[in-house]
Formats: C-alpha cells, structure tokens, sequence
C-alpha cells in the first residue's frame, strides 16, 4: 500500500497526556543519539530531523516560490497571487489565540508563551497537502494535542471549532462576502488529538510568511486543503459539531469532514486523480491515495461510518 509517513505512535498514543510524553521519549532518544549536541543550534537541528524525515519518502518538496507564492488565502483576495502580494500588511507581532469552550485554562495564550511551551520539542513534517493543486511541504510546527492538552481538555468535548483573524482594515478580501467571515474550520476531538495533525509554525525551517497563515496555522495531511486554518486566533473546544466556512458556503460540495477520499466525487469533478503543481502543464496526472496515503495511520478513525454520507 502506497503509504507517505509512518511514526512509533498507535491511535492509543493520541490521548492528551501520551501523545505529550511519547513526544518527550523522541526528543529524549534523539539527545542520546548525540545528534542534539552535534549541532550548534535550533534552526540546525530541524533542519537535520526534516532531512531524516524526508529520507523514508520518495517525496521530492516544491520550491519555495511555488509554497509562497501560489496560495489560497481569501481574506487578500481568491486569486492564488493576491495573497503572497497583500497579506505582507496583516500584523502578525503581537498574536495570541483564545483557547476557551470546554478546556480547565481558558484564556489568551501569547504566540511567545505557546512557542515557550513547545520549541525545544518541535519537529519538522514533511508531507503534501493536496487540494485542487498538491504540493509536498516541508512544514516545522507542534502537535495540535500538545496544545489542546495546555490549555486541558474537558470530559464531554466532542469537537475543536477554529477561527482566522477577521482585521477588514488589512485584508482586502474580506470587502467582499466570497465566505461568512471570520473564516471558521474544525474538527472532531479525535482527529485534532491525532499525532499527525500539527499546528505549523514555519516551512523550510523558516517562519511562516503571511500568505502561508503566520504565525500559526493548521495543518491536517490527510484532509483537503481548505481544513487547514491559517492565522488562527480561536480555539474553541465544544460538544456539537461547529459551523465550518466552506460547508456554510456549499453544504452539497463540502462536507464537515473533508478527508481525502478518490471514492467520493465532488459534484462537479472526479477526485479520483491530481497532478503535482510544479511538475509542468503535462505532468502526468497521479492516483489520489485514501487519506492522502495515511490510510494506515487514520482509518481507524473512521470505523463503522459511511464516508459517502459524511463527506
Ligand atoms: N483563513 C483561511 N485559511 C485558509 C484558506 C483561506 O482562504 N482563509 N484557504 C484554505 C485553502 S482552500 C487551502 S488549499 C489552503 C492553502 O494553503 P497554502 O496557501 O499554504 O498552500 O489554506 C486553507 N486555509
Ligand atoms: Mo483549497
């Protein structure tokens, strides 16, 4: 089976309090392997984890030019340029999110004091996003879960309901009503714990640039493009299945879950097949993978439900 990324954690290693010390047990074998001490710093280290990371996929990553500047970001605009040329005046310096809902520390959590929590232990990703277009991203950021487990998970939270920055003074598109603004996204509980779903930080090692969500954006490998969420600044932890822009929009062409599914037409086009962005206009058109090649990793997830009724 075609498979994209494999790691040490079982679906039972996506509770709040394994996920996180698994985490430290990775962290910890790599400081013994004395790769940690070999290199002088942060940047270096990340830069060595995406290469370990990158060797056990035959993935080759898209330029830097093709992730930053063909983009979907509506609040500068729905040309995929508008956003690499007008979100350069969103301010990102001060940033916080709002964690509240159903979690023990609501409250606004800094983006210094989250990254305090989180630097020594962030990991470098590399996986692809696929939408319309697919890329492969080298993304560095945290585990959703890590996150979700500081501000503590409530018993009886179903559903995590995200929020962007809604800031019309800078950002041209919100002029227009394209989506019910603020853009909102979510998930169910279980998929936001998963160890695979990472609020991303940077992509090749470098800060987030604006057009791609900075300062911290979502970043789900085994959805279609829309769930992930940039520029986040909501965090809400609930019992009923939050609204989600896209399916507020279109409620027949995009459903709350959105998985990557070539057995699921979309209304208008067969998902069946994509093509690579940067491998040319006659680049061979390749099969999309179940789950985007996750199968293994997050089936589970979806066990006993009818995917063509929630799509
Ligand atoms: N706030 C916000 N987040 C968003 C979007 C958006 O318009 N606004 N577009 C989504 C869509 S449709 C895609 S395909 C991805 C694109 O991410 P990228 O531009 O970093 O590749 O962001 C998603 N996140
Ligand atoms: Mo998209």
């Amino acid at each position: 089976m075609a498979r994209r990324w494999t790691n040490n954690l079982t679906l039972a290693d996506a509770t709040p309090q394994a996920a996180f010390w698994n985490r430290r047990r990775i962290m910890a074998g790599l400081a013994g392997s004395g790769l940690a001490a070999a290199l002088g710093s942060q940047a270096q280290a990340e830069l060595a984890l995406a290469e370990q990371a990158g060797a056990d996929q035959a993935l080759e990553p898209n330029t830097w030019e093709e992730v930053t500047s063909y983009c979907n970001f509506y609040e500068f605009g729905t040309g995929k340029g508008d956003p690499s040329e007008y979100a350069g005046r969103m301010t990102t310096d001060p940033w916080s999110v709002a964690i509240d809902g159903m979690v023990d520390k609501p409250g606004e959590y800094s983006f210094e004091q989250i990254l305090g929590e989180m630097t020594l232990e962030e990991r470098i990703y590399r996986f692809r996003c696929v939408e319309a277009w697919s890329m492969v991203v080298p993304w560095q950021g945290f585990e959703l879960a890590d996150l979700l487990t500081l501000a503590g998970v409530q018993e009886g939270a179903k559903y995590v309901a995200f929020e962007t920055l809604y800031r019309p003074s800078e950002m041209p598109g919100t002029a227009y009503k394209v989506l019910d603004w603020p853009y909102r996204e979510g998930l169910r509980l279980d998929e936001a714990m998963h160890p695979l779903t990472i609020m991303a930080t940077g992509v090749f090692g470098q800060p987030l640039p604006n057009q791609n969500g900075a300062p911290l954006r979502l970043v789900v490998p085994w959805k279609y493009g829309f769930k992930s969420i940039k520029s986040v600044v909501r965090i809400t932890l609930t019992d009923q299945e939050p609204p989600t822009s896209w399916n507020m929009a279109n409620p027949r062409e995009y459903g709350f879950y959105s998985n990557v599914n070539p057995d699921v037409s979309h209304p208008r086009w067969s998902q069946a097949s994509e093509r690579r962005i940067g491998g040319g206009l006659f680049a061979r058109r390749q099969p999309t993978l179940m789950f985007n090649g996750y199968e293994a990793e997050v089936a589970a997830l979806y066990e006993g439900m009818d995917l063509s009724e929630y799509f």
